[in-house]
């Protein structure tokens, strides 16, 4: 018994199964399992199911509960699991044109994030083809703006306040104005405000309404300063071992999940809003010296971009333009 259980096993972990022809995968996601973002991620492990006749099973583990967050890419990367999900700017600090979607008020609407993306993916594609990974699809969050627990009318009021950052532009972000960054995982985000490690801290509607901040926070200033993108990633030598056949029917779930996804946040931007009211928030645009104090620090922040990225960045820019 124990010896088949053992064979059984390693079948699994080499993704052989019992038929000898289906392959299993597990795939980390870093953010909770209500999320859209994990929602579509099973969808996404559905549809490969269907497009691959059952020729590869993926088992969405959302959370940050098989890896958490900041460790996904290097576990894909490495071949520990063949597939994960994970935001791709908090990798900026590896390469800062992997922050194309974290310049500030360059791309605020779906439309304009998405003609973005078209500019930034083969050199997105590049870099992280370097790095011994696919990307197979990608998906924006809302815009991005400020939670905090007070009401903000210009930097006197954000002085030494307690900041969640997610990756290097928030955390720069947060220093321009004044705040003590300090990086917290959303899965984490509820812990960190109820015991005050973060007072405060920039995202979409969409996780202030998946932590429930309203318990901790009052004001939401919607800014709308970016779009940050998830991507799903895959790991070259699994990829490699896939037939044509079932690596023509991943694109094509990943094609149709992308589109899905994106369709899925934008519709639900206005929902997250409402909730967070109906939660008793402060919802509104950030206004006065606030709002030109975000400007200035976002047109400083996409200088400094430019200056990071050189050629590369210059020329995804051109291309979006362009658009
Ligand atoms: N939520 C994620 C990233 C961007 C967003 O809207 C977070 O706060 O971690």
């Amino acid at each position: 018994m124990k010896t088949m259980m053992t064979a059984a096993l390693a079948m699994v972990a080499t993704g052989a199964l019992a038929d000898g022809h289906a392959t299993a995968w597990d795939m980390p996601m870093a953010y909770s399992a209500s999320n859209f973002h994990s929602e579509m991620g099973v969808e996404f492990a559905d549809k490969v199911r269907e497009y691959t006749d059952g020729a590869l099973d993926i088992t969405v583990h959302p959370g940050g509960s098989l890896f958490g967050g900041g460790e996904i890419k290097r576990a894909v990367q490495t071949g520990q699991v063949p597939i994960g999900e994970r935001l791709m700017s908090a990798h900026a600090n590896e390469d800062p044109i992997l922050a194309w979607d974290n310049v500030p008020f360059v791309a605020t609407s779906f439309d304009e994030n998405e003609a973005l993306w078209q500019a930034a993916k083969p050199t997105v594609e590049e870099v992280l083809g370097e790095q011994n990974l696919v990307v197979l699809y990608t998906c924006p969050w809302p815009g991005q703006g400020f939670y905090f627990n007070k009401a903000v009318e210009s930097s006197d009021d954000t002085q030494g306040v307690k900041f969640r950052s997610y990756n290097t532009a928030t955390a720069t972000f947060a220093e321009a104005l004044g705040m003590v960054p300090v990086q917290v995982e959303a899965a984490e985000l509820s812990q960190a405000l109820a015991t005050g490690v973060a007072e405060a801290f920039i995202s979409s509607g969409a996780t202030g309404y998946d932590r429930k901040v309203w318990e901790h926070l009052s004001h939401y200033y919607k800014v709308n300063a970016w779009m940050p993108r998830n991507y799903v990633m895959v790991n070259a030598g699994a990829w490699d071992e896939l037939s044509d056949e079932v690596r023509a029917g991943v694109e094509q779930a990943a094609a149709e999940t992308g589109e899905a996804c994106r369709a899925k946040s934008e519709e639900l931007t206005n929902f997250y809003f409402e909730e967070l009211e109906k939660n008793g928030m402060t919802v509104t645009d950030a206004s006065g010296a606030f709002a030109d104090q975000l400007q200035e620090i976002g047109a400083s922040m996409q200088e400094q971009w430019l200056a990071d990225t050189g050629e590369a960045g210059q020329a995804i820019m051109d291309a979006y333009m362009g658009n």
